[in-house]
């Protein structure tokens, strides 16, 4: 098997469609920071994925890649230690996804939960949506990634991308890593504020629910204050009779790194939710005042270039060589 180094990969990337959300930050960004310096790390920004749905002024597309970019170099992302590239400048990814299309079965896709999500919505469904999962696969298994820190909601994806990449191997011989999605204990899937029975999203449309990276303390505080919980009186963790509280419960978990059953302990019987909700509130503060602050620092230079730039370097010279292996494998060119 072709492999770049011995060293095990990791691969993520959050798509720049609507603002990162504290949801992204729990499910995806904190796993992607905690486990950084163990792996080949590669983050990539998937400005490709954000057309499956209609977007309006292309500059806006541009303006958030920026944004997303700044953002994870705020949040922790270390340069050194990582490949951090955007997507669109990996021309190999497409190349390869067209293949893996044509080794994915119509049915696979059908049964995808976030196509059938985000088609309702909808009245022209691109035919993008419908295949993104590959192009997923394709972000995925190009750069022999070991394992995928993802939230819940991607699971599906994941072990999409281990079954193509299983039916190429057997097919072709061993071209590529089989990948793990890793899923957070907990923060694997925040839920809305307003609506604690759905995931909180970073493209819904109501944004009320929805706590952004970059919204300002009194925003927030706003949000939280009015995030829906229940007539009970008292704090309790029951995810089906409070969803609500069970949410904040978890944000806070999340966030401050204490254990779940623990945070549980500490909030359980508490008869005010102002003042169990003013703690939550801290530690969202606390959270992100400095990824602020750095953001603030960052978009004001353009060091996010020169590291964009190295990253994009790197990406497509191992993306090519891996490329160049499959195409060959099913039997194109000369
Ligand atoms: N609510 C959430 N809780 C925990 N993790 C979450 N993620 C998304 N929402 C939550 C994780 O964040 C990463 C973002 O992946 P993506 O950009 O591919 O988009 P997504 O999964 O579709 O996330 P969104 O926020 O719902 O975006 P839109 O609205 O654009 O579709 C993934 O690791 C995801 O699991």
């Amino acid at each position: 098997m072709y492999m770049e180094n011995t060293e095990k990969r990791l691969l993520s990337g959050l798509q720049p469609s609507g603002e990162l959300t504290i949801g992204n930050y729990c499910g995806g960004i904190r796993q992607f920071l905690e486990y950084q310096k163990e792996y080949d790390s590669f983050l990539f920004v998937p400005d490709m994925h954000t057309i499956t749905v209609p977007q309006g002024d292309p500059k806006l597309i541009q303006e958030r890649i920026r944004r997303f970019a700044n953002l994870y170099l705020a949040c922790g992302l270390d340069p050194a230690n990582c490949t951090f590239y955007i997507q669109s400048e990996v021309p190999a990814v497409n190349q390869l996804a067209w293949i893996l299309e044509c080794h994915t079965y119509m049915g696979e896709l059908s049964r995808m939960t976030q196509f059938k999500a985000k088609s309702e919505k909808q009245t022209n469904v691109g035919c993008g949506l419908f295949t993104y999962p590959v192009l997923m696969a394709a972000d995925i298994i190009l750069y022999d990634s070991n394992v995928v820190p993802v939230g819940a909601d991607q699971k599906q994806h994941v072990e999409l991308a281990r079954d193509i990449a299983e039916r190429m191997n057997h097919k072709y011989g061993d071209l590529f890593v089989v990948p793990e999605p890793i899923i957070p204990k907990v923060g694997a899937k925040i839920k809305d504020l307003q609506d604690p029975t759905k995931k909180m999203s970073k493209s819904a449309e109501d944004t009320s629910g929805i706590i952004f990276l970059l919204d300002n303390e009194a925003t927030i505080k706003k949000k939280i204050n009015r995030a829906v919980t229940d007539n009970d009186g008292y704090v309790a963790f029951d995810e089906e009779k409070k969803p609500g509280i069970s949410n904040l419960i978890t944000l806070y978990s999340a966030l401050s790194g204490t254990p779940l059953q623990q945070a549980i302990d500490r909030f359980t019987g508490w008869e005010r939710y102002g003042d169990f909700k003013k703690e939550v509130l801290e530690v969202i503060y606390e959270t992100l005042r400095p990824v602020q602050a750095e953001y603030e620092r960052l978009s004001k230079s353009d060091y996010v270039d020169e590291v964009l730039d190295r990253g994009r370097d790197r990406a497509n010279e191992i993306a090519n060589r891996k490329y160049d292996l499959v195409r060959r494998a099913v039997g194109f060119g000369r």
